[in-house]
């Protein structure tokens, strides 16, 4: 199934019911004095978060979602019906944009927004009976609703992103670490929609990791899958940057890890302009060493230096395959977290 997570549609409030214009039929008069009852309100297109469901997939199916407009008013001073209410459900972390890209509102932590407020009836014609004019011919129209083309985007809230080179270990590390069983195979881009998994931390805390399409050089510019994939870490709070320490595949670990964080500041430089943007480039980085079961322990040691050297401290260095230092990743994590949260 592909995964989606932008739609486009057009949304609506209900128009007001106009009112109505109408006399009281009584026997010995050919007309009676004004009893035009008021149009029905509109119905609000309310918007609602629900945590069931994690995709858009489901607001496809129409390209337009209106509430219904309010009934006419009627005769005897009916009013007419007011109209229910649309809701459209929407996983929890949606964001809708107008066509201009800014944010008309962003769902997250929140359950229940009204988006358009449906018209108000009109007045019938009774409304207008005053001394001078007994006998009022005009009622109103009902308050028309609005309408809007929005456009919805929805991120993987997780905690933590996986970043990293094709064939790094990605999807082994996320199955090492949650329930979550993506596919694993020694090619590059294996992963073509993101994973995610949820990581138990100790008896009480848990997290999300989300492990997304390997990036390569020249990403930024659509080499490989591009860096589209990226917006579904843009709201992680920290990321692994995930190194493939083997050297199997020919490329060196530590320009690797330069590659990527090259990568991720040309992502930050062609979305700076969007509202609500936070660059990744900043992103607190865990950095870890994957596949040390291929070296030995004095490459090991000279790799480690060498990333000392440029990120100032050493990384951790782990198997997926073997589970060295697994525990101490989840570990570290967790601890990371809390710390972020606390700040
Ligand atoms: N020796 C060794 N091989 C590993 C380790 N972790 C992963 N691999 C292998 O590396 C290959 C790629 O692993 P994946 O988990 O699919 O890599 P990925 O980063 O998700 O790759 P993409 O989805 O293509 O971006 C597989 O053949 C894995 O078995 C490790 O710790 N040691
Ligand atoms: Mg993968």
């Amino acid at each position: 199934m592909k995964f989606i997570d932008e739609v486009r549609i057009t949304l609506a409030s209900g128009h007001g019911g106009p009112g109505c214009v109408s006399f009281r039929r009584e026997s010995m008069q050919a007309r009676g004095g004004p009893d035009g009852g008021d149009g029905g309100k509109g119905g609000d297109l309310v918007i609602r978060t629900s945590r069931h469901i994690n995709s858009l997939v489901d607001l496809r199916q129409n390209k337009r979602y209106a509430a219904r407009n309010g009934g006419m008013g009627s005769g005897r001073q009916r009013t007419g019906q007011d109209a229910e209410d649309l809701v459209l459900i929407v996983p929890e972390g949606t964001i809708f944009r107008n066509m201009d890209g800014e944010i008309i509102i962003d769902m997250t932590g929140i359950n229940e927004h009204v988006l358009l407020k449906g018209g108000r009836g009109g007045k019938g014609n009774e409304f207008f009976k005053t001394s001078v004019n007994q006998a009022p011919e005009h009622a109103q129209p009902g308050e028309e609703g609005q309408e809007i083309e929005v456009k919805l985007e929805l991120k993987l809230i997780a905690d933590v992103g996986i970043i990293g080179f094709p064939n790094a270990g990605k999807s082994t590390l996320i199955s090492r670490i949650s329930a979550a069983k993506p596919k694993i195979a020694d090619y590059p881009f294996t992963t073509l929609t993101p994973n995610l998994g949820v990581v138990k931390a100790g008896d009480y805390s848990s997290f999300v990791v989300a492990d997304i399409p390997g990036l390569v050089k020249g990403a930024h510019e659509g080499v490989g899958l591009g860096i589209q994939f990226l917006k579904h870490v843009e709201r992680t709070r920290i990321f692994i940057h995930l190194v493939d320490a083997s050297g199997m595949s020919g490329r060196d670990p530590l320009q690797d890890f330069e590659d990527i964080n090259y990568e991720l500041k040309m992502y930050d430089e062609n979305n700076k302009d969007k509202e609500g943007f936070f660059p990744l480039s900043t992103r607190p980085q865990f950095v870890v060493l994957n596949k040390i079961d291929t070296l030995s322990s004095d490459q090991l040691q000279k790799l480690l230096n060498s990333f000392k050297k440029i990120t100032g401290t050493a990384p951790l260095a782990i198997s997926a395959v073997t589970g060295t230092n697994i525990n101490e990743l989840v570990v570290e994590l967790g601890r990371q977290i809390l710390k972020q949260e606390e700040e």
